[in-house]
């Protein structure tokens, strides 16, 4: 890859210290896979390349990714047979069901059947021909073979493979299936072992060339049968033939502005999100499904960009509650369609399969090549993933530091049916450790939000789209929900990233007795229920409800942009009296985040326990202790002189817990007094 940029000069014109000249390539060399040099495969660094080659297995995703919207755009995708082998790339074979001919581009896989993986033969390349064929056939592709491992004739059938693909009528997937040896043209035997054409010649086919003078003839023999004295001048210039021979300015594939897709990147056209706010006369009182709300948005989003946004998600788009989508567009799909199916179109702007993998690869192809997007999932799958959202951000940290890349629309996460509401799935369904995950990453990068309502999810939508080269990760309900503060509340809240709600504290001389902290829609919902208890039950209490929107203002602000400076979080917080937080995810990160903060000591955390079944949202709570009962006896034992004089109270908080389990499993559902709960005062 490296050597292709090299040749074709945009090497030299990015990075002039490796000039076209005899010492321009020797630090060409000796920087690569060296240290405080350049990767060994594909990498930020590499002009031409959207994609990182290190973890394998994502390459036609991307390739697809990239072609969406581009109609003129032909995506060439190397896939190496180990490669194939990984889950993510054995999906992406079916991306040709969602490339519309009219409006996206193509894209032109090239199987690499060399044969070999590390230390292994592969599976493509060891079964029979026509299995592979019907394979890829079955998959939509019509290869062509190409096979041998005498240069020339395999340069010339390359060639004409090429020509018949590029002169494919489409809708058509023509591709390549290219059989040569594993380190083709490399040594053939060291120290009487075979190494061209087999696994041996994976990587550094010859070691130890310093100490050892055989390896080092072999490796000279080896580089001398390329006679680079025919290709390169006395000052080391490629021959003017040569030099002449690919195409000018942007048309090298090196020099493609798609793989730099920051210089393509426009502003997305946003309606005002402010104008799909639901009214809130009084907080806690009224209903609002956020996710469906901001679906509205999302719509209208859609239709604004036809061509630069896309809404990404493994068959939950309706289930998520964002099906207001599809009154703007539909769910792209080019396979066959009955009468019965819904909103299935090929110019749909939802790509919808049941692979995340294939969501998170599609979208982060997308992004790399200019455009924006957004990908809705459940909350506990979206882990498989894990390891692909470590690629991107890695990759969003390198080309941050690199000049000549521009910046890329965030990887926007949208996770909904989250671990507190699994009333039918239960436990397989939960778990919020993906935040957790994300905030190991580089701070500068990283965004998680919990908007706690419907207007505060529509403020953070709008904020997080127009954000470049973060990963925002959104965690949102989608189910009916108390909503606590009005369109202008909700921004000014969001602009802050955590705050004190007044309206539901009675710290009113500004010195509370203890402070409930909640982050999270249902933890939200749960401390307010806490706080009006006590209001009720302990009057003289002084309670402070402080509201986070923004988890990274946690940290302090000499770890993450968003953390808020020490005398901030004393002013919410408070340096010495007990907190009682409720979180939506695994307590051990907000501790995590908070373990310098003054008081830490005094910060007691409720969140996911792993503890889940089929059962009510109440019970979910209680089951992990995050209920507002518990709450109101976690302040019980909390605050000092509390304890010795409330023991009848703290023991009612118990008997409510065991009379509301109780209510669950005679009725199937929760109390009414529960259930229905609004905040009172
Ligand atoms: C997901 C993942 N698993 C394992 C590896 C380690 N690894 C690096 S190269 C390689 C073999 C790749 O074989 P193939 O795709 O056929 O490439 P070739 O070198 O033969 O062109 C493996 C297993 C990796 N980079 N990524
Ligand atoms: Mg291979």
């Amino acid at each position: 890859m490296v050597a292709n940029t090299y040749l074709e000069g945009t090497y030299s014109e990015i990075y002039p210290e490796i000039g076209r000249d005899e010492d321009g390539l020797r630090r060409l060399f000796r920087q690569f896979s060296f240290p405080g040099g350049i990767p060994s495969h594909a990498a930020p660094e590499t002009p031409g390349s959207i994609h990182e080659g290190g973890e394998l297995g994502y390459a036609l995703a991307h390739a697809v990714g990239a072609a969406f919207d581009n109609p003129d755009l032909l995506v060439a995708c190397v896939i190496g047979d180990g490669e194939a082998e990984t889950g993510a790339l054995a999906t992406s074979w079916h991306g040709n069901k969602f490339l519309n001919p009219r409006t996206d581009g193509t894209v032109l896989p090239i199987l690499h059947l060399n044969g070999y993986k590390i230390a292994n033969p592969t599976v493509l390349a060891r079964i029979p021909e026509n299995e592979l064929v019907s394979f890829l056939e079955g998959c939509g592709w019509q290869p062509l073979l190409v096979s041998g491992d005498e240069p020339e004739p395999v340069h010339q059938a390359l060639a004409a493979a090429l020509d018949e693909a590029l002169d494919a009528d489409r809708p058509s997937f023509p591709m390549i299936v290219l059989r040569t040896p594993k380190g083709w043209t490399g040594p053939k035997e060291v120290d009487g072992l075979p190494v061209e054409g087999t696994w041996r010649s994976h990587q550094v086919p010859v070691a130890d060339v310093r100490q050892n003078p055989e390896h080092l003839r072999i490796l000279e023999d080896w580089m001398r049968s390329y006679a680079p004295e025919e290709l390169f001048d006395d000052e080391g210039r490629l021959i003017p033939e040569l030099a002449e021979l690919p195409p000018r300015g942007d048309r090298r594939m090196s020099a493609n502005p798609h793989a730099n897709g920051g210089t393509l990147l426009r502003d997305l056209v946003l309606p005002d999100f402010r104008e799909y706010a639901v009214e809130v006369t009084k907080p806690g009182t009224e209903l609002s499904e956020a996710t469906r709300v901001l679906g509205t948005f999302l719509r209208d989003v859609i239709a604004r960009n036809p061509q630069t946004f896309r809404l990404f998600g493994p068959d939950e788009t309706e289930s998520n509650r964002l099906g207001n989508v599809f009154e703007a567009t539909n769910r792209a799909w080019e396979a066959e369609t009955l009468p019965t199916d819904e909103h299935l179109a090929p110019e749909g702007r939802v790509l919808e399969v049941l692979s995340e993998h294939l969501c998170q690869g599609w979208l982060e192809g997308y992004l790399l090549t200019g455009r924006h997007g957004l990908f809705n999932c459940y909350e506990a799958f979206i882990h498989i993933v894990d390891a692909m959202f470590n690629q991107h951000a890695k990759w969003l940290k390198v080309t941050r530091k690199i000049p000549w890349r521009q910046p890329i629309a965030s990887l926007n996460y949208l996770l909904s049916s989250h671990v507190w509401r699994q009333d039918h799935n239960g436990f397989t369904h939960q778990d919020p450790g993906f935040i957790d995950h994300v905030v190991n990453k580089k701070a500068e990068l990283i965004r998680v939000y919990l908007p706690p309502d419907t207007n505060t999810l529509l403020s953070v939508a709008d904020h997080c789209l127009r954000s470049r080269d973060y990963v925002n990760v959104i965690v949102a309900g989608k189910q009916p929900a108390l909503t606590y503060l009005g369109m202008d509340d909700a921004i000014v809240h969001c602009t802050r990233g955590a705050g004190i709600w007044e309206w539901a504290s009675n710290d009113d001389d500004g010195a509370p007795d203890v402070v409930l902290g909640c982050c999270g829609d249902i933890p939200t919902l749960e401390t307010l229920a806490a706080s009006a208890i006590i209001r009720e039950r302990l009057p003289d209490l002084k309670v402070r409800v402080v509201n986070v929107v923004d988890l990274m203002r946690l940290q302090p602000e000499a770890e993450h942009p968003h953390g808020l400076p020490d005398t901030e979080f004393d002013a919410l917080f408070t340096p010495d009296k007990p907190v009682v937080f409720a979180y939506h995810g695994y307590p051990t990160l907000i501790h995590r985040l908070t373990y310098r903060r003054h008081g830490h000591e005094n910060l007691h955390v409720r969140g996911y326990k792993e503890e889940g079944t089929t059962t009510t949202p109440f019970d979910m709570v209680m089951l992990n202790d995050l209920d507002r009962f518990h709450l109101v006896m976690d302040v019980i034992d909390r605050v000092p002189g509390l304890a010795a004089s409330h023991g009848r109270f703290r023991q009612e908080l118990e008997d409510r817990r065991l009379r509301a389990r109780l209510y669950t499993r005679e009725h199937g559902e929760d109390d009414p007094e529960i259930r229905d709960w609004a905040w009172p005062y």
